[in-house]
């Protein structure tokens, strides 16, 4: 019977569960009812009373260390379970969504111009940043001596006077001359740069969405009739044009374009400073000089042309007071427009 109880202290002390479950049994296996404790109570019972003293007192040992044991083991278990609850967290907490982020602005109203000039049969073109005088200014019936040319308004790439940052997109138009014969119908959206100070309404950087169109027969009224389109859709079924008298250097005639103001409708407010009119881009018939550097006979075809800021047009339409938050990623600014995606 010692032995017994010895070899029981024994797998007391080495006793190590991995579960609460385990450690469960093992109490019932030994402090149980049916456990060997009380076996060994039983047996008790019948020693003769001279071992009485001696394994009175070793049972004892192994009650007290079997229950000290027990305790320490599922205090043990315990602090376990309790470290890795808390690396997962609350679990009733409700989960952090994901941050989907939103489209600019600037590209949500780019994306609108070009599928309204898509229904109108207008195709997309694209163009480097990075151009050559012939493109940008030659090509486009620039006179030598224009302004644009200047240091003053244009980036030059390594003092070479013959590779600047395009300042509008109509170097894309020269380039889809370049490879594709009339019908021309093409819209050519991008980033521009020009050499001027930043402030709420200029920036250096900025993006245009240009188009031309060359067929036989098009006509200053076709132009008009495009736009008028392009107006209502952009600003509303209400808005109205009219067409300023103005000067490019490769169109002409060229105008100005303005939409009725739909703050006020027309009567006058801050916005469009009391004229009830919104400038909002250039047009023009496409100069024959351009026509016939960009190899098209100007006596067979005809075109005329549009160019706008798409930040000017994006102000209008969401009422942005300052250009510069365009450019300065602020979250709380480029998620307003989140929705209009
Ligand atoms: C070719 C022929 C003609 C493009 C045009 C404008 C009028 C115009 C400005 C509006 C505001 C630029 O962003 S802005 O500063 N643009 O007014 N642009 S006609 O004419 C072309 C282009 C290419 C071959």
């Amino acid at each position: 019977m010692i032995e017994k109880i010895e070899k029981l202290l024994q797998q007391v002390e080495a006793f190590t569960p991995q579960s609460a479950a385990e450690l469960e049994n093992f109490r019932i296996k030994i402090l149980g009812k049916k456990g060997e404790l009380n076996a060994l109570m039983a047996e008790f019972k019948t020693v003769p009373a001279e071992q009485k003293r001696e394994l009175g007192q070793l049972i004892n040992r192994l009650k007290t260390a079997a229950t000290e044991r027990i305790n320490t083991l599922r205090e043990q278990l315990q602090d376990a379970a309790d470290e890795s609850a808390s690396a997962i967290g609350d679990m009733t907490r409700p989960g952090s969504s994901e941050h989907i982020g939103s489209r600019h602005p600037i590209s949500l109203v780019k994306n609108e111009i070009v599928e309204v000039f898509s229904r109108l049969g207008y195709t997309v073109a694209e163009g480097p940043e990075i151009e050559d005088d012939w493109h940008v200014f030659s090509a486009l019936n620039f006179p030598p001596e224009h302004p644009a040319r200047d240091m003053q308004d244009t980036f030059f790439v390594e003092k070479n006077p013959d590779i600047l940052l395009r300042t509008h997109t109509s170097s894309i138009q020269v380039r889809t001359m370049e490879h594709q014969k009339p019908p021309i119908r093409v819209v050519c959206p991008g980033r521009v740069f020009r050499n001027e100070a930043i402030s709420y309404r200029a920036h250096c950087i900025f993006h245009q969405l240009e188009g031309l169109y060359i067929d036989e027969g098009v006509s200053f009224a076709d132009m008009k009739q495009s736009l008028q389109y392009f107006a209502k859709e952009i600003f509303g079924e209400n808005t109205a044009i009219r067409m300023r008298p103005s000067y490019f250097p490769f169109t002409e005639p060229s105008a100005e374009v303005d939409v009725s103001c739909n703050l006020c409708g027309g009567k006058g407010c801050p916005v469009c400073k009391g004229t009830g009119w919104l400038e909002i881009m250039g047009c023009g018939m496409v100069d024959p000089n351009v026509l016939e550097s960009n190899g098209i006979d100007s006596k067979k075809y005809s075109g005329f042309a549009f160019g706008m800021g798409i930040e000017r047009i994006a102000m209008l339409k969401y009422g942005v007071k300052d250009l510069r938050l365009y450019f300065e990623n602020d979250v709380r600014f480029l998620e307003q427009f989140n929705k209009a995606l």
